[in-house]
């Protein structure tokens, strides 16, 4: 067996020590980041993720699954909350609500989402009251994202009594609009409701109505805005292109032009997950969008033992979602803010860029301007953009005399409309007869929010083209292109 050797395990245990501590006073100590991956944590079950974007940070509201192995029901007393500052990296700040924060609830610490107002976090919850009938939405409040929160309200915010109420008043979700108007929705057993909500978040303003055109919804709703379009994603359990079995869900959504609706479906928008149950949030982070989710893919997982996962969220041009692609390695690192173009010798500057095609509203200088962008969605510093073009453009610089590159770096445009993230890209160059492609090409990356570096043998060339394939339907754009001296 490993021994640790005396001074190791001394500080092992002063670190014991000091959390015990803590926990005694009432903290609650962070554990440390978890490696980027899916699910994000995994040194406890995690469900029904909420995500909040604050600032730099990405914060996820999630009941914790406590039923053990064969246990055929839900066990969830408390509710935890993760973070990360970009979207890979998670740390799990601990509990920071439990059915407890509610005097008047007695178990089952289901489906939350935390929405800000004025300075305070309203977590909306649901939970089992002690009154009759089963779940009820609760409310609690806090100064910060992380807490402490304490009851809101002294009673539920939703109950079976409420009038016109869903047959299980469960999954909240709290959309706030530009007018300052927030709305509540939820629901489970097919039963979706909405109402408004008074300025002080804990009323209800105004009588709860039955939204209209939310196909197949089972539970789990999730409200946010983009570009003016309403979307509400949901869960359904229809076999009708959801699931092959009832037990499973899917997410559907539709899209309004008004926060009460009418809805209209658009389809589906994450398949099937590894747990039964499937419930998501979606959130935009440094300029790229994100789908928050559960599965029971953590080791020793199950439908009542789930894990929260996160992947990228794409839009078509129309506005529609695509299918999300659920991966095993989580999103790409997006730490936000202008990060630096790699180091080297850049000898873009002094070439003249030239392309297929740009939009005439955009620009071929943004390719060597020097700009730093913040995020893909960027266009401060110019942005050059092929849009309504399709299929393969390019891009190209040519110098006066013959330069030697070895290396290029580029910064992808992705407006979140016409213009994403490209298909792939290949680096050429002219060999004095014709276009070739340069030697010993690694592989061209399309990640947004970043430089992708892709290096080669080196050429001696007056001309570099970088050939770049939209996706389906789509046009591409570039933020900066960089083109490196061995
Ligand atoms: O986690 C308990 C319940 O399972 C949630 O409230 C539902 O959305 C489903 O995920």
């Amino acid at each position: 067996m490993f021994r640790p050797p005396e001074s190791r395990r001394a500080v092992h245990w002063a670190g014991v020590a000091t959390a015990v501590t803590l926990v005694a006073l009432g903290a609650v100590v962070p554990a440390a980041p978890a490696p980027a991956a899916n699910p994000i944590v995994t040194h406890v079950y995690t469900a029904d993720p909420a995500p909040l974007v604050v600032g730099n940070t990405m914060y996820v509201y999630a009941g914790r699954d406590e039923a053990p192995t064969g246990t055929n029901n839900f066990v969830m007393r408390e509710w935890r909350v993760l973070c990360s500052t970009d979207a890979a990296t998670w740390t799990d700040h601990g509990a920071r609500a439990n059915v407890g924060t509610f005097p008047w609830a007695g178990a089952d610490a289901w489906a939350s989402e935390v929405e800000p107002r004025n300075g305070r976090y309203y977590w909306y919850t649901s939970v089992n009251g002690r009154g009759p009938g089963w779940m009820d939405i609760g409310v609690a409040v806090g100064d910060s994202p992380l807490g402490p929160f304490t009851d809101a309200k002294g009673g539920p915010l939703v109950s079976d009594s409420t009038p016109n109420s869903s047959g299980l008043n469960i999954d909240p979700t709290v959309f706030t609009d530009d007018d300052g108007q927030a709305y509540l929705y939820w629901g489970g057993y097919w039963g979706v409701r909405a109402a408004k909500l008074k300025s002080n978040m804990v009323e209800l303003d105004g009588p709860v109505v039955t939204p209209q055109g939310l196909t197949n919804f089972w539970e789990a709703p999730w409200m946010f805005k983009r570009n003016g379009l309403y979307y509400l994603m949901y869960a359904a359990n229809d076999t009708g292109g959801c699931v092959t079995d009832s037990a499973y869900a899917c997410q559907r959504y539709a899209t309004a032009t008004s926060p009460l609706g009418p809805w209209t479906h658009r389809g589906v928008v994450l398949d099937r997950v590894s747990s039964t149950t499937n419930h998501a949030g979606v959130v935009q982070f440094n300029g790229q969008w994100y789908i928050v989710y559960h599965n029971a893919d953590a080791p020793g997982g199950g439908n009542f033992r789930r894990s929260v996962a996160v992947d990228l969220l794409h839009f078509n041009a129309d506005g529609t979602m695509r299918k999300v692609v659920q991966t095993a390695t989580g999103p790409p690192p997006n730490p936000g803010g202008p990060q630096g173009p790699p180091a080297g010798t850049n000898l873009a500057p002094s070439a003249t860029a030239t392309t297929s095609y740009v939009s005439p509203w955009e620009s071929v200088a943004a390719l060597h301007n020097g700009g730093v962008p913040a995020n893909s969605a960027d266009r401060s510093n110019l942005a050059y953009g092929n849009w309504p073009q399709q299929g393969t453009q390019w891009v190209e610089y040519t110098w006066p005399a013959a330069r030697q590159v070895n290396r290029i770096a580029t910064y992808w445009f992705d407006d979140d409309q016409g213009i994403d993230l490209p298909a792939s890209c290949q680096v050429q160059y002219w060999n004095g007869s014709g276009y070739v492609p340069v030697p010993g090409q690694s592989s061209c990356p399309v990640a947004g929010n970043t430089y992708n570096v892709t290096t080669f043998g080196t050429v001696s060339t007056t001309r570099l083209r970088l050939a770049v394939t939209a996706r389906s339907g789509l046009s591409t754009g570039l933020l900066e292109w960089l083109a490196y001296q061995p």
